[in-house]
């Protein structure tokens, strides 16, 4: 009998199909090594990084201490349900590790970044990833490509500094759907030496935070309601008509309205330089701290290009991840937002930072505070307001 779970992988499989290699062509005693000559590795020393959720980042050296290693990581692909709004929206969700956006991963340029990929067998979609920072098999997504029940495992070099996207591209229309339901995440590739400055001069960061933005795209019933669905595989068919018609339901930062403000938001003190890394696996946005700056923008996320400085709003490509390097001068609430506004405050891309310190009335001062007004501006108002 053909189930509804066959019937997904058969699509699955037959839009894949002209750009995957067949699981023959693949077949290898060196599996990362399809063809070509074996590369020995045997004497670089090897280390196991435990990710860890969004906006958090695994612990790492900002200046490499050890010399070019074999990093290894573990993913497992979870498909779940996931809460999106204060409303109770649901999305039918797929994810690396159980987070939108998945886990940044942090390795030094000259490392080689080995990845086990589980797909367990409770899920019901073939799975795979594609990172922008690889070369070769489009990004690791023709070696990857995975059944529920499967493992595999990919090695590629980091050969070029900076922050990537890393997302599912299971082939045809797998690819948006996997992507705008929460399969992406981010890579930061750092040069061994550290960041540097537009002037060459090095930089560091007292903190790091990851925001993964995200469209998304709920199908509504006939009372305009949004519709949940019992599994991915149902939701399959409504999400794409909404997806074509490219208009976003939600615009989110790290998975939900509201997943980085008032309980969750972001923590820092004034005087400390804060790395704000951001992607957007699927679509433009254009990042935003209000009341402050960025210091210094990386806004492509290549750390080979010197960075821009004192950014008021910066763009990140759809497809691209970007960092910024602030250090915040004042203490209070700041928004962190992409600056479409309508997507920031009704659709949600909207972070909060709250900053401890001392007020610096240097900087900004409320020289009288809001009173009465105490002359009369009536004729200068009616003037200014006659028609040319
Ligand atoms: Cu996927």
């Amino acid at each position: 009998m053909m189930t509804r779970r066959t019937a997904l992988m058969a699509a699955a499989m037959a839009a894949a199909a002209p750009a995957a290699i067949s699981k023959t062509a693949m077949a290898s005693d060196e599996s990362m090594t399809p063809v070509g000559a074996k590369v020995d590795l045997s004497a670089l020393p090897r280390k196991k990084v435990s990710l860890v959720a969004p906006p958090f980042v695994h612990e790492h050296d900002q200046v490499a201490k050890d010399p070019p290693s074999i990093v290894e990581f573990e993913m497992l692909v979870i498909e779940k349900e996931h809460e999106i709004d204060e409303d109770g929206t649901m999305l039918q969700g797929m994810t690396f590790e159980g987070s939108i956006p998945g886990p940044l991963m942090v390795v030094h340029e000259g490392d080689y970044v080995e990845l086990t990929l589980i797909n367990p067998p409770e899920n019901q979609m073939q799975h795979n990833i594609d990172f922008h920072s690889a070369t070769g098999g489009l990004g690791g997504g023709a070696l990857t490509l995975i059944n529920p029940g499967e493992k595999t495992v990919l090695r590629f070099k980091a050969d070029r500094p900076g922050t990537f996207v890393y997302h599912c591209a299971p082939g045809g229309p797998m690819i948006p759907w996997h992507v705008v339901t929460g399969m992406s995440g981010a890579i930061m590739i750092l040069p061994r030496d550290g960041l540097k400055d537009d002037q060459g001069k090095p930089v560091s960061y007292d903190k790091v935070y990851y925001i993964g933005e995200n469209d998304f795209y709920i199908p509504k019933d006939e009372k305009g309601d949004y519709k949940r669905y019992e599994d991915i595989g149902s939701s399959y068919g409504d999400t794409l008509e909404v997806m074509n018609g490219l208009i976003p339901t939600h615009v989110v930062f790290n998975g939900k309205v509201g997943a980085l403000t008032g309980d969750n938001a972001l923590k820092a003190n004034v005087g400390e330089n804060v790395l704000i890394v951001h992607s957007q696996a699927n679509r433009d946005t254009r990042p935003h701290l209000i009341g402050g700056h960025g210091d210094l923008v990386w806004e492509t996320g290549k750390f080979n290009n010197p960075p821009q400085r004192d950014n008021e709003t910066w763009f990140i490509r759809g497809g691209s991840a970007g960092a910024a390097l602030y250090k915040f001068r004042q203490p209070g609430v700041y928004a962190y937002v992409n600056h479409n506004l309508i997507e920031a405050v009704s659709l949600g891309a909207t972070a909060h930072f709250v900053v401890e310190g001392e007020w610096d009335n240097d900087l900004m001062a409320q020289v009288l505070p809001p009173s009465p007004l105490e002359r009369d501006v009536t004729a200068i108002y009616n003037s200014k307001k006659a028609l040319p």
